[in-house]
C-alpha cells in the first residue's frame, strides 16, 4: 500500500474509482467499500433530486476507448449522503448541479449533515449536458467559482474540482492563474473528465454506437491516457512554479500499473480508474495496485 493525503484526506493507498463508474447505487459502493485496493469512493455525481439520465444505449467500449452519454442518472444528494458509515473508506460525494443556486444548495447540505467526515469533488465538467460545465472556459469558471466561495464555506473539509481536459497552453496558464485566488478553498483537482463530443458508427447498422445526444459522448478509455498526463503534468508544473498548494488527482486512460506509475511521474498525488473499471469490476484495483508494485520495487523505490 501506497498511502497519500488529499487535502487533509488521508488515504491508505491512492487508487480509486472515477466518479461515474461503479457508483450509482448502494451496492456498487459497498462493493467499492469492500474491496481492499481501492483507497476510497467516490459517488456518481449527482444532483439534488433523483435523475433518470439519457435512454440506453448509452455506453459503449471496445479496446481502444469508451464513450458514454449517461446524462447524469443518479439517486439525488440524499441517497449519497446517507452512504457516509463511520470507519468506512474515504468517501468523495460528486457534486454536479446544473445551476449556481443547485451547487450552493448542494455543498451547503453536505457540510451541515456530514461536516468534515467527507470530501467533495464539485463536477464543473459534464461533457454530456446541454450546456457546457462550468470550467470549460476560464471567465465562466471564475463566474461560477466567485459566486460559489461567496456563499459556501469549505474550508474545513476536503473540496475539489473536477476538471475538463485542455489543450492550450493559455488555458492551462488561466486556469491555473483561477484556482489560486481560491487555494484556501481549494485542496485538489481531478484531471480529466472525459473527452467531450466523441462519435462513432455501428457499420453493421450504420448508426451511431449510443443512442442519445445524436450519438455524441464522452470519451475514455485507453486512448485518452496522453490527455489526462499532459493536463496533470501542465498544472503541476504551473502550480510548482507559482508555489500554488492544491493537490492533483489524475484521471483518464488508466488500464495498469504502468499507467498509474506515468501519472505519477505527471506530479499525480492519487489516481482514479473509470472504463477499466467499468469493463473489469471492482477487481481491476488489485490487478493494478499489483502491477503498480512490480513497477516501482523494478525501479527500487519504496
Ligand atoms: O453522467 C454523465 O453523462 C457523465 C458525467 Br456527469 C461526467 O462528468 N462525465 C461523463 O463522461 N459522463
Amino acid at each position: 500500500m501506497f498511502p497519500t493525503k488529499i487535502g487533509s484526506l488521508h488515504l491508505e493507498n491512492f487508487i480509486y474509482n472515477a466518479a461515474g463508474v461503479w457508483d450509482t447505487t448502494t451496492d456498487q459502493c459497498n462493493d467499492l467499500n469492500n474491496q481492499k485496493h481501492c483507497a476510497a469512493v467516490i459517488t456518481k455525481t449527482c444532483t439534488i433530486r433523483p435523475q433518470a439520465g439519457n435512454k440506453y444505449p448509452k455506453y459503449h467500449f471496445t479496446d481502444q476507448y469508451s464513450i458514454n452519454s449517461n446524462g447524469l442518472e443518479n439517486n439525488g444528494l440524499d441517497y449519497y449522503i446517507d452512504l457516509y458509515k463511520p470507519n468506512s473508506k474515504p468517501l468523495f460525494i460528486s457534486i454536479g448541479g446544473t445551476s449556481d443556486k443547485e451547487r450552493i444548495t448542494m455543498i451547503n447540505m453536505v457540510v451541515e449533515r456530514l461536516g468534515n467526515a467527507v470530501a467533495i469533488e464539485l463536477n464543473l465538467s459534464c461533457p454530456n449536458l446541454g450546456c457546457p460545465g462550468a470550467a470549460y472556459d476560464p471567465q465562466t469558471l471564475q463566474q461560477a467559482l466567485d459566486k460559489l466561495f461567496s456563499n459556501v464555506n469549505v474550508s474545513d473539509i476536503t473540496f475539489g474540482l473536477k476538471l475538463p481536459p485542455y489543450y492550450l497552453l493559455r488555458d492551462f496558464e488561466a486556469i491555473s492563474t483561477i484556482l489560486s485566488h481560491y487555494h484556501n478553498q481549494i485542496d485538489f483537482i481531478t484531471c480529466v473528465n472525459s473527452i467531450p463530443n466523441g462519435l462513432d458508427f455501428d457499420v453493421d447498422n450504420g448508426l451511431p454506437v449510443i443512442s442519445p445526444n445524436d450519438g455524441y459522448g464522452g470519451l475514455g478509455g485507453p486512448s485518452i491516457l496522453p490527455v489526462g498526463l499532459s493536463n496533470v503534468r501542465h498544472f503541476s508544473k504551473l502550480f510548482k512554479e507559482n508555489c500554488i498548494d492544491i493537490d492533483i488527482v489524475g484521471c483518464g486512460g488508466i488500464s495498469s500499473g504502468s499507467d498509474v506509475y506515468k501519472y505519477l511521474l505527471a506530479g499525480a498525488k492519487a489516481v482514479q480508474i473509470g472504463s477499466q473499471l467499468w469493463k473489469e469490476g471492482p477487481m481491476v484495483f488489485e490487478r493494478v495496485s499489483k502491477e503498480f508494485h512490480l513497477v516501482v520495487s523494478r525501479k527500487g523505490i519504496t
